[in-house]
């Protein structure tokens, strides 16, 4: 029976955690970019070798590029677009000649991933990732001071920010304002106060609407060059699935799904099936959107959330928290079947625990915690084709 393809994210050669523990973790792909590379240049064939003859050198192999990010110039469709474009287009085309075949990208303006707690102790001393509503309120109307922002915010909200700033001190306010504006993963760079509003004003404009139509005409660029390549696209949805900052966000829900398969119906557009960020919505139901959408998703990441009623979620281990992951790879090993390929799978975040609570690693991403997610996720999958079979000869 196919099985998922087992990966981890590898940030490149300064990633603590390294190769050969990765191997030793049981995977045979990695996900990575060429993260030394400014967002908007082509990715040439010499310097993709380059980074394939590396993983390969450890056994592995090029699964997974996590992200061919998108230059904000095609996002807000200003400036240099066209020009972005067309890298873009050349850069799928290396990627293709030199058989990496699923893409990873987002369309999130200006922030990639947000959370507002980087060290939430969970109760077995492990850390976790979380997001608190009234934190983020607090940083955007009291740091950030983002003009017009207080009218975004229910007065209840704004009370409750309120009261969560001034009872903060003034070191947890520096780590707060260092925690959101953590720049993207993998990346040591943030950003300025002056900087993050100059950029979030340039999408004052800019509609959700907007924003999509964006998306769908990148795609419609894109698409016909990534089949002649033979790669796929999978996008990223937002995370947390749902407007920060007063930002623009298309990619959270199941209706947006449709929207952009609708739009552009290429079968190399397709799904990044992030369960942790879907999952930090209530009105998404997980297991059903991975079976109605089985067929676009070229790559999964598993991951749980743990949401309270007030909009704030920390991520759980994997089988734990809100979302059934058995249910959603069940999905996929039935999807795996019917496609008769394997779709690779990496355990997206681990909690930081045991020997990691002691090292500097990046947030998620440390090796002990993702290696229990992935090992769990294993298990399931290897239970679940157990129990096909059986049905199969019964
Ligand atoms: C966070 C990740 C995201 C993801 C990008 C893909 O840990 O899941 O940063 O890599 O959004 O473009």
């Amino acid at each position: 029976m196919i099985a998922m393809e087992q990966t981890m994210r590898w940030f490149g050669p300064n990633d603590p955690v390294s190769l050969r523990d990765i191997r030793q973790a049981g995977c045979t792909g990695i996900v990575t970019a060429l993260h030394h590379l400014p967002v908007g240049l082509t990715w040439t064939k010499e310097e993709i070798r380059m980074r394939q003859a590396m993983i390969e050198a450890e056994g592995m192999k090029w699964a997974v590029v996590e992200s061919l990010p998108v230059h904000e110039d095609i996002k807000k469709r200003s400036g240099h677009y066209q020009e972005y474009i067309n890298n873009y287009q050349e850069s799928l085309r290396n990627l293709g000649a030199c058989g990496v075949r699923v893409i990873t990208y987002n369309f999130m303006p200006i922030l990639d991933w947000v959370r507002t707690n980087l060290e939430y102790v969970v109760e077995d001393g492990s850390r976790a990732l979380r997001f608190e509503l009234e934190a983020l309120i607090a940083f955007d109307l009291y740091m950030l001071q983002r003009p017009n922002a207080g009218q975004e915010y229910a007065p209840s909200q704004v009370a409750m920010a309120k009261a969560y700033y001034d009872a903060l001190s003034d070191s947890s306010k520096k780590e707060l304002y260092d925690t959101i504006l953590q720049g993207l993963p993998g990346s040591e760079e943030s950003f300025t106060r002056e900087e993050v509003l100059a950029a979030l004003n340039q999408y004052e404009q800019i509609q959700p609407q907007d924003l999509k139509s964006h998306l769908f005409e990148f795609l419609k660029a894109v698409t016909p060059i990534a089949e002649e390549a033979g790669v796929v696209l999978a996008i990223h949805p937002d995370d947390p699935p749902f407007s920060v900052m007063g930002l623009p966000r298309i990619m959270s829900t199941e209706q947006d799904i449709t929207d952009l398969i609708h739009a552009v119906p290429s079968m190399a557009n397709g799904l990044c099936f992030c369960t942790g960020s879907y999952g930090a919505r209530p009105d998404n139901h997980i297991a059903e959107m991975a079976a109605k959408f089985a067929d676009r998703v070229y790559f999964l990441h598993l991951r749980n959330t743990k949401r309270d009623s007030e909009g704030h979620f920390f991520e759980a281990n994997h089988l734990e928290g809100d979302t059934n992951l058995p249910e959603v790879i069940y999905q996929m090993v039935l999807e795996m079947q019917r496609r008769k390929k394997s779709i690779p799978v990496r355990p997206d975040h681990g909690h930081q625990m045991l020997d990691d609570l002691g090292k500097k690693t990046y947030p998620g991403y440390s090796a002990i915690g993702r290696l229990r997610g992935l090992a769990e996720i294993r298990g399931v999958e290897a239970g679940i084709q157990l129990m096909l079979k059986a049905q199969q000869s019964a």
